[in-house]
């Protein structure tokens, strides 16, 4: 069974984060994958044996969350994003999931839950400064992720052990959104 917070966030996600995928399929630039594609692309994000057992959710092209699969072991992953320019897939944990519900819903993430994200397939292009940034503006500092991990949630005293800058090299671990109630730390894995 789904838990209430997963319904709750789903009505967010669906009202913000995936509004672009809609838009890609509903303009028809885009042809909606099938629940196979989805759930080898949400899949991708994660090591094989916690991808094998995480709850797999999607969503509709009428912009309605779905979950494609139940899991057990704490994970949920989400298909790459097509509306975006590079793969995106995500596999989280029960606090990174919440912590992204926080953040879609511009709400406070709750303090002291630390939580854990998988981008194994890499990360789109996205703002490192502006949480809510959607494309390369001239001051928002627009900048490319490959394969990584994500520490979300932790105290200031975490990322201060991270390099800050608003334009950092991505090859090595920083915080992005920095200052911000949502950074987060990027930790590249390749
Ligand atoms: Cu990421």
């Amino acid at each position: 069974m789904q838990e209430p917070i997963k319904v709750v966030c789903g009505m967010i996600i669906i009202a913000s984060f995936f509004l672009l995928t809609v838009n890609a399929y509903a303009a028809g630039t885009k042809k909606a994958p099938t629940e196979k594609q989805l759930i080898a692309s949400a899949m991708s994000a994660a090591p094989a044996k916690v991808a094998k057992g995480a709850t797999i959710v999607a969503m509709e092209a009428d912009g309605k969350m779905r979950t494609l699969r139940e899991g057990k072991n704490g994970f949920t992953c989400m298909p790459d994003n097509p509306a975006t320019p590079g793969p995106d897939p995500m596999c989280m944990d029960k606090n990174a999931w919440e912590w992204a519900h926080a953040w879609m819903g511009h709400t406070a993430p709750a303090p002291g839950k630390v939580g854990f994200m998988y981008m194994l397939s890499g990360g789109t292009d996205g703002s490192n400064t502006d949480p809510y940034a959607t494309k390369p503006a001239p001051n928002n500092h627009w900048i490319k992720t490959g394969p990584h991990i994500m520490i979300v949630g932790a105290d200031q005293s975490f990322y201060d052990m991270y390099p800050k800058s608003a334009d950092p090299d991505t090859s090595v671990p920083y915080v992005m959104w920095a200052g911000t109630p949502y950074q987060h730390l990027m930790a590249p894995v390749k």
